[in-house]
């Protein structure tokens, strides 16, 4: 059993797919275990993507992801990190394999409706940075 972070960008929520999408989710097998509808700012964006906050296409994302209300989750079950990147698709939602919620959705290497942790140690830092208090 094992938990990842998961984020229903503002996109996919302006565009009414936070069902969709947990839906996809919950029918890999996976439980939502906490989830928040929230509108962060552009320093908590800044925590959230640390690895990224040099790079030259931050800052229209960290725009994108202030703009309006996104879903925060924790989600839970066998194999959650992996199960949920491969449902996601590749981060270019041209690249990503048919079906997946990039490929049905996204519009562009930004708006790419979801993020999914990469890996145990970006789900544990993503968990306890969105939801401290939780059990992680
Ligand atoms: P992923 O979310 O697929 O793990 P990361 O962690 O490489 O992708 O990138 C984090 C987010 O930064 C992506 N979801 C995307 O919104 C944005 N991003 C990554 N690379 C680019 C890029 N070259 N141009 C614009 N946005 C990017």
């Amino acid at each position: 059993m094992t938990k990842t972070f998961v984020i229903i960008k503002p996109d996919a929520v302006a565009g009414g797919l936070i069902g969709d999408i947990l839906a996809r989710y919950e029918r890999a097998g996976l439980r939502v275990e906490a989830m928040d509808l929230r509108t962060i700012d552009g320093a908590f964006a800044d925590r959230h993507y640390a690895e990224h906050v040099e790079r030259d296409f931050y800052p229209p994302l960290r725009e994108f992801m202030t703009a309006g209300p996104l879903v925060a989750a924790v989600v839970a079950g066998e194999d959650a990190i992996a199960k949920v990147r491969e449902l996601n698709g590749a981060t270019d939602p041209a690249a990503a394999e048919p079906g997946t919620i990039r490929a049905d959705h996204g519009a562009s290497v930004r708006e790419n409706c979801v993020h999914g942790s990469d890996g145990d140690d970006s789900a544990a830092r993503e968990i306890a940075l969105w939801f401290p208090g939780s059990p992680g």
